[in-house]
Parts: C-alpha cells; structure tokens; sequence
C-alpha cells in the first residue's frame, strides 16, 4: 500500500497542517508546549495524542449537535485525516467563567463582546449563562474580541446565528460532561467551516486544553485566577526564574516534564473514560 505525499500547507504554533488532496487536510498534533505564547524547547511526550484523541472523542460524541471534519485518525495517534472547509472568518469562542480577556474587557467596560453582565463579578466567576464572544482571527498577534453587528460585517448573519447557536450547544454539552468528571472547562474556543454541501461544519481541534482553559474543580474559587489543569507546573517553573517571558523560553527540568505529561493523561482518562494506553494501542477506541 502507498499514499501520495503530503503536502505542507500550514504551521500554528505546535500543530502542522498538510494536503492530502484536494478534499482531504492532516492536522498532525506536535509534542510542543507553549506558555505565555511561547513555545518552549522542551517537548511534553505524548500531548499532541493526548489533544488529538481528546479531539477525536468530542467529535464523536458530538455529532448529533453538528457534524465535524474528522474522517479518520491514524494509527500514530498524532494525525487527523479531515475534510476541507471554507473556514469561517470568526473565532467562535464561549465562556462559561469571566477570564482572560472576558476578564478585562468586563473590568473596563461592564460587558463582553456586547453582553452587559451584572455588576460585581469577581475574576473567574461563573457567568449567569454561557456566552458565545466572537474573534476576528489576528494574521499576528493577538485576537480581538468583536461584537455580532462586526461580525456581520466579515460574513452572513443566518451563518453567524447559526455558529452561535451550535457553539453554545456544544460547550453546554461538553462543560456539563466534563464537570461531572472534575474539570472545569472554563472557556472555548471553536472553528467552523462550511463544506461541499453549504453545511456547517466543526474543524479545528476541539475542546482539547489548548483551545480551551481546562480548571481543576476541586481547586476552585472565583475571586482571583486559576490554576490551568494542564500547564500549571509549567507556568509555576517558569516563574521561579525570574524569565522575561520573551523567546527564547526555557528548557524545563524532567520533573516538570513529567508532572505535566501526567496532567494531560489525566485530562484525557477523566473526560474519556478510556486508558490511555488503550488509545496508543488503537486510536479508533476514542471514536466508538
Ligand atoms: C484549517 N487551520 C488552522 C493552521 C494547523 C491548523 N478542515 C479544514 N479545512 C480547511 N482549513 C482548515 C481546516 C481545519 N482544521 C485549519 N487552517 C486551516 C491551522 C496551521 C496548522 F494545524
């Protein structure tokens, strides 16, 4: 058996992004690890599977909300097959918990995104109701956040409704099953793309902690900022070191490393129900 090469059509920052053909994209999940948007010279051993199959999982159990690009995962655990879409110009991001950015537009402004909220929230409170805030994708730098009359400024209306109203159904589905497991989803971030067909379709990676803030529940408490379920030894090194959190960043210690590689197989066992070790073994074991 052979397959035509791929082709390198994209990098972000820890992922790579190639043609198969003129349907078919892989999205292959590197072991990079970035911290204050740095992408720091040590790797983390097995997270681009662990991102991968966690993707791979939320795809599969959310597809009765809305189809997804997912085809197939291969056997190295690291790499999607998926369809091309015509990707949507928005970054489709929901909160459920007032941080980041959501935070500091909420301190200046009292709203996000055009959502006016109560008076009084204190940082990483949960929100009334999970709010759909909407990005424009920054070619450099950061995202800004957009309300929905300049959204529908860069596309269709009954488009942007129906990403907010999929986007919401999702994270509701997703924030519930995982908190019922001890994590905390706290915010997300979804990428949707229009198929063949004119559907709406999920791409990207989902619901995975790199496009999300994963929160360890039992360590909650609004009233200041959390602790990330995945990168907080990490971030806790790096600020031993006095580090200017300009690049180069640092090679982190074998500890560390491993505390965080455990912090991600933690993540993907708690959500999945699944061994990790099974999903080495069969990848197809997150997708039944
Ligand atoms: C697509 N990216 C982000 C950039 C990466 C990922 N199904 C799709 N169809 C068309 N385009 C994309 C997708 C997906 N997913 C995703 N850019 C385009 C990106 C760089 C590296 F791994």
């Amino acid at each position: 058996m052979s397959e035509a090469p791929a082709i390198h059509v994209g990098s972000g920052k820890v992922r790579e992004l190639f043609a198969l053909d003129d349907e078919r994209l892989l999205l292959v999940a590197s072991d990079r690890i970035s911290t204050f948007d740095v992408v720091l010279p040590t790797e983390i051993p097995d997270k681009g599977r662990v991102l991968t199959g966690l993707s791979g999982f939320w795809f599969a159990r959310t597809r009765a909300i809305c189809p997804n690009h997912l085809l197939s995962l291969r056997s190295d655990g690291r790499s999607t097959e998926c369809r091309r879409l015509e990707m949507l110009p928005i970054e489709c991001v929901v909160r459920g918990y007032l941080s980041g950015s959501g935070w500091k537009d909420y301190t200046a402004t009292g709203s996000v995104c055009g959502h006016a909220l109560p008076a009084g929230l204190a940082e990483s409170a949960k929100l009334p109701e999970p709010l759909f805030t909407p990005a424009t994708k920054a070619a450099t730098g950061h995202d800004e956040n957009i309300d929905r009359a300049r959204a529908v400024e860069l596309m269709d209306a009954d488009r942007f409704d129906e990403a907010e109203r999929l986007s919401l159904e999702l994270y509701r589905f997703a924030s519930e099953h995982a908190r019922a497991r001890g994590i905390i989803i706290a915010d997300t971030k979804f990428e949707f793309g229009i198929d063949g067909e004119g559907r709406l379709v999920l791409g990207d990676e989902a619901l995975t902690p790199d496009s999300s803030r994963f929160w360890p529940a039992d360590d909650y408490a609004a009233g200041g900022t959390q602790p990330s379920y995945d990168k907080q030894f990490v971030r806790d090194y790096c600020e031993t070191l006095g580090w200017d959190k300009a690049a180069p960043g640092p090679e982190l210690p074998d500890d560390v490393v491993a505390g965080t590689r455990a912090r991600y197989v933690e993540a993907f066992e708690r959500i999945s129900g699944i061994r990790f070790d099974d999903y080495l073994a069969d990848p197809d074991v997150v997708l039944r």
